[in-house]
């Protein structure tokens, strides 16, 4: 079997929010998804992150498990109200440390720290000023990239400015089951704009505070067709032009897809008023990597949904326990699908997170059984391999996730890790897929 080119990163991934707890602790603010998650209702049995792993206060034995598994890099994201608890102007030199101190350890370990500066915990302040459906918030994220990026970025192999732009969009703006809880359907627009408007000054603000690779984690989903008529066909263009097209054209051609502006000018052509002239400028900032998570495919076929669009689920499947369905070769489409789009264009690829939850138990001998999890990560590993084989560039893995973690309207009822985490002690457990990778990553050399 083919090896893997030689330097290919092989990591885990997390975000804030969804593993450091301490939400008071060394001068935090609040963020959208404290809000949220203590809003009744919003997350199932009333989970938040206010202790969540508690890896602020346990990180060095995290970065010990990651050592001992032999990984060579580990992708983490900032959380902005730490280090800017009102979002703007002041500096909160307790939490920026925080990171210094873990960007040291996993130095020390020997593994590439991978930073990301927005996974969805926007601070409540700006929020209040109404977050990214306010272009000044793009402006903030700048002002905060640049105060991250001189600290950290002499450090830090590379930076991620926002995780899934289009989930945060769709799912906090749109439809409202994340922070912030928007429901504005397209009229969320202005969220998109703005955050890749921030995404563009971000990156010009970290390449000046001296960081030298730069990219995005954006979320990919090869759309499928669950119908074959001319509406079904119809349905997919519109899918696919928001969910694969819309963050990723803006950055790499420097325009918008055409269907996109369509569906929103559709839905109320004064919207299309937020992109001013420069913007597009902006947004094509040259990326040294593509960032991408990738889950499942989209199986669209047309319907009285939004969109006219109706989701299926894709027949004769294993599924997740978040009934996502195993669809390994849609990793390998979204892969040199990018590169087909794109062409010479197109940045290298880095797969940011891949993964299953599973209704992990540990067992009396202390073991937790996920054969799923090896096999999922068996399964796109391999469509890794095929899609380098076919052309695409591609130069890392990053397993979503190193631990269970607070599954966002989830809370801590779907389990990712790697690692078994025991919400009442805090036990950390190794699980089989750990072994797994340890003795892959072994065989890899
Ligand atoms: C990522 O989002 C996030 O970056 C990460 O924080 C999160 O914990 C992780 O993935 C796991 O969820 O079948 O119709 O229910 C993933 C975004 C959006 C991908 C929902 C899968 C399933 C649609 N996900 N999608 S459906």
């Amino acid at each position: 079997m083919a090896q893997f080119p030689s330097g290919f990163v092989w990591g885990a991934a997390t975000a804030s929010y969804q593993i450091e707890g301490a939400v008071h602790e060394d001068g935090r603010g609040a963020s959208i998804w404290d809000t949220f998650a203590h809003t009744p209702g919003k997350v199932k049995q009333g989970d938040t992150g206010d202790v969540a792993c508690d890896h602020y206060h346990r990180f060095r034995e995290d970065v010990a498990l990651m050592r001992d598994l032999g990984l060579n890099a580990y992708r983490f994201s900032v959380a902005w109200p730490r280090v800017q608890p009102d979002g703007r102007g002041r500096v909160n030199a307790a939490g920026l440390a925080f990171y210094d101190r873990l960007v040291d350890e996993l130095l020390a370990a020997g593994l590439q720290p991978w930073a990301t500066l927005f996974h969805w915990d926007l601070p409540q302040a700006l929020e209040d000023r109404g977050g990214w459906l306010a272009r000044d918030t793009a402006h903030r994220f700048e002002e905060y990239a640049y105060v991250v990026g001189e600290r950290l970025a002499d450090r830090v192999t590379g930076f991620m400015t926002l995780n899934e732009p289009f989930i945060h969009f769709l799912l906090g703006h749109a439809l409202g089951t994340h922070a912030p809880g928007h429901t504005l359907g397209l009229h969320a627009f202005p969220a998109a704009h703005h955050q890749l408007l921030g995404h563009g000054l971000a990156v010009r603000a970290l390449r000046e505070a001296g960081a030298n690779m730069v990219g995005i984690a954006n979320n990919y989903a090869p759309v499928w067709p669950a119908g074959d008529r001319d509406a079904d066909l119809e349905a997919m263009g519109r899918v696919d032009a928001l969910h694969n097209h819309l963050f990723t054209d803006p950055l790499i051609r420097g325009e918008y897809p055409a269907l996109a502006l369509d569906v929103v000018r559709g839905t109320d052509a004064a919207l299309l008023d937020v992109i001013q002239p420069g913007d597009l400028t902006v947004m094509a900032a040259p990326l040294d990597f593509l960032g991408v998570n990738y889950y499942q495919p989209d199986y669209v076929r047309a319907g009285a949904g939004p969109l006219g669009v109706e989701l299926g689920r894709i027949p004769d499947r294993e599924y997740t326990a978040s009934s996502w369905p195993v669809v390994p070769e849609g990793l390998t489409q979204t892969l040199t699908g990018l590169k087909a789009r794109y062409g010479e264009t197109c940045p290298p690829l880095y797969v940011t997170e891949s993964g299953c939850s599973v209704r992990d138990v540990v067992g009396p001998d202390g073991r937790v059984r996920d054969d799923f999890r090896i096999r999922y990560h068996e399964a796109h590993v391999d469509a890794v391999r095929d899609a380098i084989t076919q052309g695409a560039e591609v130069r890392g893995y990053f397993v979503w996730s190193l631990l269970d973690n607070f599954e966002w309207a989830e809370g801590f009822s779907q389990r990712f890790g790697l690692v078994h985490v025991d919400y009442a002690t805090q036990a950390r457990t190794p699980k089989d897929s750990y072994r797994w990778f340890q003795t892959f990553l072994k065989d890899q050399g």
